[in-house]
């Protein structure tokens, strides 16, 4: 089955009991029993619900995993990825992504005893040089939030296998229309399903999906035990929003590619940060492993003026200011102060993230709009 097929059919299938076509929303906390432990195969919402059941499920499929596990944030998601580790254990992360993750990193797992590495991952260097025997996880998120370097999967698969460690990739960029990280080797996929999953900015959902079946019940039981899951309503919302992951895809990457290429030419832009871009660092890496390059820009201003950036947000129309991404409309950011104002200034600094950066969420509409409004706003 086609990725295009497999957002609509993967996984998925009509309501046994009614032939509903769309899944219904088992708005339950509960499950009768005919008699203590004999059920249909739900007792808890908490332990499992048909609805959340319909999306991991899919989840499963457009991922190209066996197991799909849903939550009730991204950050929940990857929360349950580290209780699968215990004091002493070592994590190598990259050292460009989203503020949240390495808040959650340093402020609260670090307080359990997991030790964290942060190193950049434009090559497999860096890695190698932190691996030691306590070495348990690589964390990539690729492309990065928010400088948009893409970190080649499949080298970084290799070095965790040699090292027995597992690797875990957050695919919130780039989507399983783009890329699908357990076919280059990785173990785990986290998605922050607020983003381009739901599609809408109308949920906050994360998501895991593996292939192995050992390490879905371990997942499966920090799910369970630990209880950050997703309301069935907010399942339903996600499945919806995966049957047309596609077409969004596609158009949020045509749009951004003009969008790039127009803030390119643009003489108060300083540097454009997109993996489509031919001048793009990591360029012959994004082609080799993504199908296309994503709906998200960078870009700072010359003279790295902080008013300036400002001015811009200001003043956009079309594109809202505002935390998050992925949604069909348009959204634009300034990371330094709002989604990575929790990384420290000068470790924010080293990766990029300065005063004049600005981050665009290019959504799918009419892309001349789109450009007018950049062209009034920066001037
Ligand atoms: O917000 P939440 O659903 O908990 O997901 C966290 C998360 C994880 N990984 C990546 C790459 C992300 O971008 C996010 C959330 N990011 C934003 C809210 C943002 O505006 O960048």
């Amino acid at each position: 089955m086609r990725f295009n097929t497999k957002t609509i059919h993967g996984n998925q299938k009509h309501d046994e009991t009614t032939g509903a076509v769309m899944p219904p929303i088992f708005q339950t906390s509960t499950y009768a029993q005919s008699s203590p432990g004999k059920h249909k195969g739900y007792e808890y919402s908490r332990t499992g619900n048909p609805t959340r059941t319909a999306l991991e499920n899919a989840l499963a499929s457009i991922e190209n995993g066996n197991y799909g596990l849903a939550f009730g944030s991204g950050l929940a998601a990857i929360d349950a990825v580290m209780k699968l580790f215990k004091p002493g254990d070592e994590i190598i992360s990259t050292n460009d992504l989203y503020g949240g993750t390495f808040r959650l990193f340093t402020k609260i797992f670090e307080k359990y005893g997991l030790k964290f590495h942060f190193v950049p991952m434009n090559n497999t260097n860096g890695i190698i040089e932190k691996i030691n025997k306590n070495t348990k996880l690589i964390w990539v998120e690729t492309p990065t939030n928010p400088m948009l370097n893409i970190i080649d999967i499949e080298s970084t698969s290799i070095i965790a296998k040699k090292h027995k460690i597992l690797l875990a990739v957050d695919n919130t960029f780039a989507t399983p229309y783009i890329q699908t990280p357990l076919d280059l080797g990785a173990d785990i996929v986290m998605h922050s399903a607020t983003k381009y999953i739901g599609g809408h900015s109308d949920l906050v959902m994360g998501a895991l999906i593996v292939k192995d079946k050992t390490l879905s019940e371990q997942l499966y039981f920090i799910q369970n035990a630990s209880g950050a899951v997703c309301g069935p309503m907010d399942s339903f919302l996600a499945l919806r929003g995966i049957k047309t992951l596609h077409v969004r895809m596609q158009r949020h990457c045509e749009n951004a590619r003009l969008i790039a290429a127009y803030l390119e030419n643009h003489p108060k832009v300083e540097t454009v940060y997109y993996p489509g871009l031919e001048n793009h660092p990591n360029h012959i890496i994004a082609k080799k492993q993504m199908r296309d390059f994503g709906g998200m820009i960078s870009f700072t201003t010359k003279g790295n003026n902080y008013d300036d950036a400002i001015h811009i947000v200001e003043n956009l129309k079309f594109f809202t200011l505002a935390e998050s991404l992925g949604g069909v409309e348009s959204l634009a950011g300034h990371p330094a102060s709002m989604t990575h104002a929790s990384i420290p200034k000068e470790e924010r600094e080293k990766t990029g993230v300065v005063a004049s950066l600005i981050r665009l969420s290019v959504g799918i509409e009419a892309v001349e709009d789109l450009i007018e409004d950049l062209e009034q706003a920066i001037g």
